[in-house]
């Protein structure tokens, strides 16, 4: 949706770029939120990023606040985890074989989750790797096929996740993309956010046939949204009631939100835990992690598949060791979360004087900003969020040097190099912004 007033500011080698990538790239990107397709103009090309800032290819600056989507917690580049990597590179960038700094990497997740329901970690690549596997070994150690995922709610790209919801309350899935087979969509059941009755009925009518219930605990991939009270312990004592396994994909929230992750707050275990983003500090690092009795039937011990080339890469594991050192320095998450709420608040007042309808909510170092009268509760709230205005000020923060990211439907990410006189600036920045578009 192309809808917005592009950057006033002249890009011009950053269309230089855009041109040539997209002659070389399907839409010029790596990855399809990058494009700016959801708020228009041509895409930012970064040249290099420090502490809380990106530098484009034109030489502008800005603070950022997508943090490459949640890895960089500890600020861009941080010396500690560059020198941490540069350590491990001169010695050999991957093997192939056991190292042991998958150990190390592996016993500091599990010191996050004091709670008996991860005994066991197995990294992968990606968080859609994280999650895929996560799905394969509950309907491997269930023996049941389907699965139950929210709407709205977004777990990487694999086959088994890209399926809407039809209408009604919990539905059979319907692939969103092609090349997503009928058959695998209609294993993946979908429901409400938020919402407990759709689930209590699948759980009623055919939880022998459910294998697990996925659920963001906090959802970050249709703007930011709390999970209401009571809606992740009834997932809990609905998985427990069918014998369906609950997975927390943590990917985002994991050591985000707070040392562990969102379910060290809330109180609710998890079956399986997936994790990525800022276990791997920038680097392609991610994991899934569960009770032993579970992850042992993963081969080569059981006879679950799942492999990986790179998984637990020398250099991965150096840079999630050093960044998950910074995070557990002495009050690292209470100044987060006080950095990020002051950010929330800010944002919120200035959309107040500015006479425009916005909310915002944060939990930890991760908080999002919707258009809206109201909270959102879930997709359908999100959807009705005013995204041609979040696509305006999104350029006109831009131009006024701060990055955020470019979908409504995404969340925002804070670090710890973000210091009080930042966020200052950011909430001046949209103060500005707001009057403008207003
Ligand atoms: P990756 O495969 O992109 O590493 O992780 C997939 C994933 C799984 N689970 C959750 C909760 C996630 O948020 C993600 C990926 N997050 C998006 C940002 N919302 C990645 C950015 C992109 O797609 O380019």
């Amino acid at each position: 949706m192309s809808t917005s007033v592009p950057s006033k500011l002249n890009r011009k080698q950053s269309d230089v770029l855009w041109e040539q990538a997209r002659g070389v790239m399907p839409g010029g990107v790596s990855s399809p939120v990058r494009a700016f397709r959801a708020v228009g103009g041509t895409p930012v090309f970064v040249r290099r990023a420090q502490g809380p800032y990106i530098f484009d290819a034109d030489g502008f600056r800005a603070i950022d606040l997508v943090g490459s989507w949640g890895p960089a917690i500890a600020g861009h580049a941080h010396p500690a985890v560059v020198e941490a990597v540069q350590r491990a590179t001169v010695d050999g960038l991957s093997f192939g074989a056991c190292c042991g700094a998958e150990i190390a990497l592996a016993q500091r997740i599990l010191s996050a989750f004091p709670h008996g329901n991860i005994e066991m970690v197995r990294f992968v690549s990606s968080g859609t790797e994280a999650t895929m596997s996560a799905v394969r070994l509950a309907r491997g150690a269930t023996g049941r096929s389907r699965i139950l995922k929210f709407e709205g709610c977004y777990h990487g790209h694999s086959d088994a996740f890209l399926v809407a919801a039809g209408s009604g309350a919990a539905t059979f899935g319907t692939p969103t993309s092609p090349g997503v087979p009928v058959e695998v969509a209609r294993d993946t059941l979908l429901a409400p956010f938020n919402e407990l009755d759709g689930v209590t009925r699948i759980v009623r009518e055919s939880g022998d046939r459910l294998a697990a219930i996925i659920v963001e605990p906090v959802a970050g991939n249709m703007g930011f949204v709390r999970p209401a009270p009571g809606f992740l312990q009834g997932l809990r004592e609905l998985c427990d009631r069918c014998g369906a396994l609950l997975i927390f994909d943590e990917v985002m929230t994991g050591f985000r939100v707070a040392m562990g992750g969102y379910q060290n707050t809330c109180r609710i275990r998890p079956d399986i835990t997936c994790l990525g983003k800022v276990i791997g500090g920038g680097m392609p690092v991610a994991a899934y992690a569960g009770p032993k009795v579970l992850m042992e039937q993963m081969s080569p011990v059981g006879p679950i598949y799942q492999a990986g080339t790179l998984s637990g890469n020398p250099l991965g594991m150096a840079a999630g060791l050093a960044t998950l050192d910074l995070c557990a320095a002495p009050g690292f998450y209470e100044r987060l979360g006080a950095r990020t709420r002051e950010l929330a608040a800010g944002l919120e007042q200035a959309a107040d004087v500015a006479g425009v309808a916005a909310c915002t909510d944060s939990e930890g170092g991760m908080l999002g900003l919707t258009f809206t009268g109201a909270p959102i509760r879930n997709f359908e709230d999100a959807k009705a969020g005013n995204h041609v205005r979040y696509a305006r000020f999104f350029h006109a923060m831009l131009d006024r040097g701060v990055w955020l990211p470019p979908s409504s439907y995404e969340a925002m990410f804070v670090s710890a190099a973000h210091t009080t006189e930042h966020i200052q600036s950011i909430v001046a920045a949209a103060a500005d912004s707001l009057e403008e578009i207003a």
